[in-house]
């Protein structure tokens, strides 16, 4: 790998949130695509930051922290990415749902399955199931991402997922679930498409779906 593509990886990893943007003018300066920089420098940063983080070596304040660095760099290199047609690993919305006002793990979620290549519409906290159903038509995303940490909002999941039946999408999206009190067995009851524990799971799920 060049020396400036590690170098964005590593200030990934160390949530080195002010260098990004000197880091990602030089690598642009070098020649490497906006692509290069997203694929070969931000992405394995991120790799190794969900694995850390799923062997308890890193905790939730350093990954907000590098994924704000690779947001960072994010704001530089999308409009190039857009203008180049550049593929994404898919799309995504994600939202918390209603009833629920939680949305640190969300976010997280989001963050992290940006890190895995993903385009994320995050829609908010305390989404009722119409507007879950509103974005995917606005969105066409290929997955549906639902967090929720109270045992009484799950069931809007559950809620979300009729609905999109009813709108006849549901066979347009996949949807994963996640959340303190979620589980697989509840994930299969609601049929959804998948379950994850933690953010970097969820993005291991997420890209499972979509290669
Ligand atoms: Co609330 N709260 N809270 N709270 N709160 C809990 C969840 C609670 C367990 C605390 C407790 O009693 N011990 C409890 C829920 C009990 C239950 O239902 N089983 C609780 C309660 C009761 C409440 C209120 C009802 C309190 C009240 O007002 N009486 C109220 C409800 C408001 C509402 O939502 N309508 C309330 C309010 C709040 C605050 C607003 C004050 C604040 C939220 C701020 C915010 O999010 N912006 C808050 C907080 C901070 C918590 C605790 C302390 C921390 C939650 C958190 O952010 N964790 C929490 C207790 C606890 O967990 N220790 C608690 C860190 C975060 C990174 O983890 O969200 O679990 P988490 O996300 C993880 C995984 O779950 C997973 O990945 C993430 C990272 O790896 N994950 C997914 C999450 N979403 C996913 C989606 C996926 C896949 C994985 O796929 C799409």
């Amino acid at each position: 790998m060049s020396d400036i593509l590690a170098e964005l990886s590593t200030a990934v990893i160390e949530g080195n949130v002010d260098d990004m943007a000197d880091l990602t003018e030089d690598a642009l300066d070098e020649d490497f695509s906006a692509q290069d920089i997203l694929d070969k420098g931000l992405m394995p940063g991120m790799d190794h930051v969900g694995v850390e983080f799923k062997a308890g070596n890193m905790f939730v304040p350093e990954v907000l922290r590098s994924a704000r660095a690779m947001h960072n760099s994010m704001d530089l290199i999308r409009p190039l990415l857009a203008e180049s047609g550049a593929s994404m690993t898919g799309k995504m919305i994600i939202g918390t749902v209603k009833g629920d006002l939680h949305d640190i793990g969300k976010n997280l979620v989001g963050m992290m399955c940006e890190g895995a290549g993903f385009e994320v519409e995050d829609i908010g906290k305390n989404i009722e199931p119409e507007a879950f159903v509103e974005a995917v038509k606005k969105y066409e995303p290929n997955i549906i991402g639902m967090s929720a940490l109270l045992t009484t909002t799950m069931r809007s999941m559950e809620h979300t997922i009729k609905a999109l039946e009813e709108a006849g999408l549901r066979d347009k999206v996949k949807v994963i679930i996640g959340g303190a009190p979620v589980t697989q067995t509840f994930s299969d009851q609601i049929g959804a498409d998948g379950y994850a524990s933690n953010a970097a799971s969820a993005a291991e799920l997420a890209k499972s779906f979509v290669n």
